[in-house]
């Protein structure tokens, strides 16, 4: 049984740009129309305005983020999948990013970067949502306090995680092969899902949190703990609920 402690060890987690436009939620969608027709893997829209998630997360740094960073990973995702025709591949991110082995070596960087990339913000969208719940009731509340004693604690761990992350990289809350919860942070686009040779980060996860400059450069500058903290108000606890229960039942992740 390893320590929670050993859980929050950081890991060495770099820097992105920023730009953009005001648009409404159906232009929004309009907007992804920007997707390629021939692309595997699609740009997913938000499930909510731009504007949902204010004041916690401002408009434009949710815009910027979706429509220009998550993007521009998905685009490179499709490119470097492209570039590879011996590479024929029908299944979903999920199941590509959890075999990576399987990917030519040759494009293997590219897809563990922007595949990580693509995959860690759409889970982090719909983690996220303008929700009324400011705490898990039912079996995620449960192994909350089952796990870190209570609400406070988990909320003071998985924060601690996030903020001490070095450089650029990720938060998650996860479940392990137990069925506890657990804690953890990867560099870059790493992400759990792509097993623990490569994220350290053995878990299926139900959370994480984005640490890059670019999820709150704009509002908070250089106050990464400040979002942090605001992150608690607006996470959509019915899908980590959802989550968590499909990772005990059936092992598996639900984006
Ligand atoms: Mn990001």
């Amino acid at each position: 049984m390893k320590s929670r402690r050993e859980f929050l060890k950081l890991s060495a987690c770099a820097v992105v740009g920023i730009a953009g436009a005001g648009l409404s939620f159906a232009e929004q969608r309009i907007n992804l129309s920007t997707n390629k027709k021939n692309m595997k893997f699609p740009l997913v829209a938000l499930e909510y305005a731009y504007d949902a998630l204010e004041p916690s997360i401002d408009a434009k740094t949710v815009e910027i983020h979706h429509d220009k960073h998550q993007a521009t990973y998905v685009a490179k995702l499709n490119d470097a999948i492209s570039s590879d025709p011996s590479f024929s591949y029908n299944g979903s991110l999920t199941m590509l990013l959890s075999d990576l082995g399987k990917v030519p070596e040759k494009i293997r960087t590219a897809v563990r970067n922007n595949g990580g990339g693509a995959w860690n913000h759409e889970f982090y969208w719909k983690g996220l949502g303008p929700s009324a719940e400011k705490a898990p009731s039912g079996a995620l509340g449960e192994a909350i306090k089952k796990s870190f004693g209570d609400f406070e604690n988990f909320k003071k761990q998985l924060s601690a995680a996030a903020v001490n992350c070095f450089g650029s990289g990720w938060a998650w809350l996860g479940v392990d092969k137990e069925g506890n919860l657990k804690i953890c942070s990867t560099p870059n686009q790493d992400s759990p899902i792509m097993g623990s040779e490569i994220a350290k980060c053995d878990m299926i996860p139900i959370f994480n949190i984005d640490v890059w400059e670019h999820a709150y450069y704009l509002k908070y500058q250089n106050l990464r703990a400040a979002y942090v903290d605001a992150i608690w108000n607006v996470i959509n606890w019915d899908k980590l609920e959802a989550r968590f229960e499909k990772a005990l039942k059936d092992g598996k992740v639900m984006l």
